[in-house]
């Protein structure tokens, strides 16, 4: 019943669930950050609502099982993050999935908003929480796993270095294929130049 999909040979460290398959476009950013720093997770839906006693079963047994934290990523009335934690003493980290209805502040708020005495670490919405989840999960795990602290550090030292070596925002924005398609002379911007002139 609890079988997940791991990612690799190795024991997985983490469980990344989430509260629908739809909800896979967001974490899935999640699942790619822990094997570029090569952190053994798995992955698999649970629902807080559809199968709520699943949730129990794996929230209660991931510890037994190996698994040190969790990231639970859910959408709308996010119950997922924090349900998993009150069955659980592992690290709990909460990714809002953006939503259709509100864009995930229904999200946010669900996840944010625990009550005291039962944490769950809160990310931000949609995939940027996702990548910074791991990223956290990573962190966190560095204190027990010398190799993973040693990735995590490798991956923030060369993100400072990317940027130090593209200060000029044109190219950058061209390398990554984000640069607006209309040319510089014809902006507000330089219209306003040309008029002050
Ligand atoms: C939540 O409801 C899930 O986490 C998902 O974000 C949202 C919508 O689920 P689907 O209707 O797409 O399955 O439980």
């Amino acid at each position: 019943m609890l079988n997940a999909n791991a990612s690799s040979g190795e024991s997985p460290l983490v469980g990344i669930i989430m509260g629908s398959a739809s909800d896979w476009e967001t974490m899935e950013h999640s699942a790619r950050t822990l094997e570029e720093l090569g952190v053994p997770y798995e992955t698999r839906v649970v629902s807080a609502h559809r199968t709520p006693d699943l949730l129990f079963e794996y929230a209660a047994r991931a510890e037994q099982r190996g698994i040190e934290i969790l990231i639970a990523g859910a959408g709308g009335a996010a119950h997922l993050p924090g349900m998993t934690a009150s069955k659980t003493a592992l690290p709990v980290l909460g990714v809002p999935v953006e939503s259709k209805a509100l864009k995930g502040l229904d999200s946010l708020l669900s996840i944010a908003q625990m009550p005291g005495g039962v944490p769950v670490g809160t990310l931000a919405i949609g995939k940027a929480g996702a990548i910074n989840a791991a990223l956290l999960a990573a962190a966190m795990l560095g204190a027990k796993h010398p190799e993973i602290r040693e990735a995590y550090r490798k991956f923030r030292e060369a993100q400072t270095q990317r940027v130090l070596a593209n200060p000029d925002p044109r190219a950058a924005a061209r390398a990554l294929g984000i640069t607006s398609a209309a040319p510089a002379k014809n902006t507000a911007h330089s219209r306003k130049k040309r008029k002050r002139v």
